[in-house]
């Protein structure tokens, strides 16, 4: 070997040794194998030497090339496999950290409602049927059983739209009761349905909002009575206000659409506000016997088959449930109230008996 062979090889060893990381590695490797490194200059030299000496300096050189590349390539793996332990460690999982906490979404009251009206009456063998906001004057009025001049009309503070061609205005529903006609004009009875869903009326204050939600009932079969009604609506107010002795009373009232009508009233105590005993009556929902000229309106013969329906406002019910004194805040988006009122999605509401 000569002199600047084994400077070469020593200072290489050296250098790969300094070499902490691929980029410090890769540029000793060109310094000594690249086109203007040192391994290639002495390498050229050879051509200039006399055939004599030139013959055994390129064994010599050959052999040199083998073990710097060699020990290029041995200090790039020993490179690589430290890099790879340095990301384990650093990557390491621990399982035993607690998670982070992540901000959680509430129920809004009113969609807690919703739900469990629909397992109360889903459990009873109801379905749930819906239709669109925006109504015909005869879905919304005219099947059932409220004509142009009816009085309940005025009660209705209808929102009217612009009328298309020659038609009434369609409406805002002022009722959840035009989706129980759609689905009398869609199926042949037997019907058990409940309609859910936001209702319009023009009236704004403490206890009324223009947008509010109401939750109907639907039961049409062959023998169907005012009993199969009171057991109804009964079941469902105990189930719902978790409250299996509450008082129950039905009092003879009006709708066009039934006949007869009943409104429903339950126990409370007027003072505390408590529901159950207490002596005073709260009204709650109204209810009757589907109108006969209702049925035949919706292609259903009235001597076959007949039935009741129900009708209640879901702010109204969720408020006295959850004890809330005001209407408006329903629907302000206040964070703050909604986080008081709002419900936590992983403990869902269990109907469970109080009483
Ligand atoms: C059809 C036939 C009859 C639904 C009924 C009521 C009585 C009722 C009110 C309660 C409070 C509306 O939200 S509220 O203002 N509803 O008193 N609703 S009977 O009767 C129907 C519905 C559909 C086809």
């Amino acid at each position: 070997m000569t002199d600047a062979s084994i400077h070469l090889k020593a200072e290489t060893e050296v250098a790969l040794a300094a070499a902490s990381d691929l980029r410090a590695w890769d540029a000793v490797r060109v310094s000594v194998l690249g086109k203007a490194g040192r391994l290639t200059a002495l390498l050229k030299e050879l051509g200039r030497l006399p055939p004599e000496v030139r013959r055994e300096r390129g064994v010599g050189l050959n052999r040199l090339r083998d073990e710097l590349t060699a020990a290029i390539e041995a200090r790039r793996q020993a490179l690589d496999a430290a890099a790879l332990d340095a990301r384990l460690a650093a990557e390491r999982i621990d399982p035993t950290l607690p998670p982070r906490p992540r901000p959680a979404g509430l129920i809004h009251p009113i969609s807690r409602t919703a739900d469990e009206i629909i397992a109360i009456f889903g459990a009873m063998g109801f379905s749930v049927a819906e239709g669109p906001d925006v109504e015909t004057d005869w879905h919304n009025f005219g099947a059932l059983n409220i004509p142009g001049h009816h009085p309940a009309r005025a009660d209705h503070d209808t929102f009217y739209l612009p009328a298309i061609g020659d038609a009434p205005p369609p409406v805002l529903r002022t009722h959840t009761s035009p989706v129980q006609i759609r689905t009398m004009l869609e199926q042949a009875p037997p019907i058990r349905v409940i309609a859910m869903g936001r209702t319009y009326r023009a009236d704004h204050d403490a206890t009324h909002s223009p947008m509010f939600h109401q939750c109907e009932g639907l039961v049409i079969d062959r023998a169907i009575t005012l009993g199969h009604l009171k057991g109804c609506v009964t079941d469902f107010l105990r189930a719902f206000f978790g409250l299996s002795g509450l008082p129950v009373r039905f009092r003879a009232s009006y709708f066009p659409f039934t006949e007869p009508s009943m409104e429903v009233d339950i126990g409370w105590n007027r003072r505390t506000g408590e529901l159950g005993g207490g002596g005073d009556w709260l009204e709650i929902l109204g209810s009757g016997m589907v109108h006969p000229r209702v049925l035949a309106n919706c292609g259903i013969d009235p001597r076959q088959w007949q039935g009741f329906a129900f009708g209640m406002g879901v702010e109204r019910i969720t408020m006295l449930k959850g004890n809330i004194a005001d209407l408006r805040p329903f629907f302000d988006s206040d964070i703050r109230w909604l986080r008081h009122h709002g419900a936590n999605p992983l403990a869902p509401a269990t109907l469970h008996e109080r009483a």
